[in-house]
């Protein structure tokens, strides 16, 4: 099996909603979720979650959280994805749209899961619950997951 190539996802929230971009082009076209990105060999993986939700939003974050592991397999591929997952309540800047994504804040009650990767739905509850959770999800495609496992862990040290 290749080695794993190494994601950010970064939610910015209030008590009450949540900020999530449309993506516009590329892997994940069409869907609302998270921003952030494939972390780089010379940065940190907080590092790579403070870039990428700067590139995609125009946002700073101050005191992200690491909430959550999630590990993709795709049918087919040798190459799993291991995202891993941050939320942040603080945060300087205006939120701007990007060439790639479009931003937009929902109340956490009308997240649009339908519109969204299968998985968010799954394990949404575990983020905003505060509970840290590793999640392993098989996908065939891009819409249907063949097998999952969402587990609540101790956090690991940073
Ligand atoms: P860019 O292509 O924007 O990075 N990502 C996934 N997120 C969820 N919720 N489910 C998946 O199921 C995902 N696969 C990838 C990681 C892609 C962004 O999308 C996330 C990155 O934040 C398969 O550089």
């Amino acid at each position: 099996m290749a080695a794993k190539q190494i994601f950010s996802l970064v939610f910015v929230r209030n008590k009450s909603d949540i900020l999530i971009g449309m993506k516009k082009r590329g892997f994940g076209q069409g869907k609302w979720n998270g921003f952030g990105g494939k972390v780089e060999s010379h940065e940190t993986i907080l590092q790579g979650a403070i870039r990428g939700l700067e590139e995609e939003s125009s946002l700073k974050a101050e005191n992200l959280k690491n909430v959550g592991i999630l590990e993709f397999e795709f049918e087919g591929s040798p190459t799993p994805l291991e995202v891993h997952v941050f939320e942040t309540f603080a945060y300087t800047g205006t939120i701007k749209e990007s060439e790639d994504i479009l931003p937009k804040w929902y109340n956490l009650k009308d997240v649009p899961f339908k519109n969204m990767w299968p998985d968010d739905e799954l394990w949404f509850p575990y983020m905003l619950r505060g509970e840290f959770f590793k999640g392993k999800f098989l996908y065939r495609g891009e819409d249907t997951i063949l097998k999952h496992n969402i587990e609540v862990v101790d956090k690991p040290s940073e």
